[in-house]
């Protein structure tokens, strides 16, 4: 794809999240979008975001599940970055920030150490790991009815939108954090739970798998990136009013209120 292409692709795509409104899927008018394509525009997308002054807390991993990848007909997750003002300071969100927000819980990673792919291993990532923290991601797809196809959510960052970070950070080495458990309430209620085995059987698995998929670019992870490894919760739409807690184990609590 043309680089003059791709980047008015990511204008499109940044324009929808900025004005809040949804579009329709960039496939439907450029059904012959690769994957490789769709990485072009999140890099053009990146680059824009960059020139207007933000920065990249760090890289994400999505479809980490095995119903997502099994839902988009993908056997290798997808990544995208989260900025610095994606980041919630505080405990409140507001509807009109969102087109269609849904939340997901995660376990972030802080590097003390870079790593390089390729072959990079889970055991790897959990040497050169600071430390780890719970983490409500809220995904908002560009896309109209939340709905796509793998190059087009490629090309929208993955859906990243906001995370909400808990307080809790713990040193990985005497935790098990594919034996993690974790609930996603809303409102009270249970609405989703899982264990740290949901992300591609272990949190750890799914950063070396970052690691190596950013080696084909020549990218590396940095330490003190913060990293989304991915829901260890399906993603659960959001409403006005409503209050959200996710509960992992040995990690604490991660709350927010939705305005
Ligand atoms: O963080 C994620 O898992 C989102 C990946 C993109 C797919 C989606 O929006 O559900
Ligand atoms: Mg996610």
């Amino acid at each position: 794809m043309d680089k003059a292409k791709a980047k008015e692709l990511a204008r499109f795509l940044v324009s929808a999240e900025v004005e809040k409104r949804e579009v329709l899927r960039i496939t439907n008018d450029h059904p012959e979008l690769t994957v490789s394509d769709a990485y072009e525009i999140q890099e053009q997308l990146v680059q824009i975001k960059l020139e207007e002054g933000y920065n990249i807390v760090g890289p994400k991993m999505g479809l980490t599940s095995q119903a997502k990848m099994k839902q988009m007909n993908v056997s290798e997750p997808i990544y995208g970055y989260i900025f610095d003002y994606m980041v919630v300071n505080g405990q409140q969100i507001s509807m009109s920030d969102f087109i269609h927000p849904k939340v997901e819980a995660e376990i972030a990673f802080v590097l003390g150490k870079d790593i390089e792919g390729p072959g990079i291993t889970g055991a790897q990532v959990l040497a050169a790991t600071e430390y780890v923290l719970p983490a409500l991601e809220l995904i908002d797809s560009r896309y109209e009815n939340f709905q796509f196809t793998l190059p087009d959510v490629i090309a929208d960052n993955a859906s990243s939108s906001k995370v909400v970070f808990g307080t809790t950070i713990k040193r990985p080495d005497n935790m098990e954090l594919d034996l993690v458990g974790v609930t996603l309430s809303i409102n009270g209620q249970i609405k989703d739970l899982g264990a740290g085995a949901a992300v591609v059987g272990h949190p750890a698995n799914s950063v070396a798998m970052l690691a190596n998929m950013l080696a084909r670019k020549g990218l590396k992870l940095k330490a003190g990136q913060v990293i989304l490894t991915g829901g260890i919760t399906g993603a659960v739409m959001l409403s006005a009013g409503d209050t959200v807690s996710a509960k992992f184990d040995g990690l604490g609590t991660v709350d927010f209120i939705v305005k």
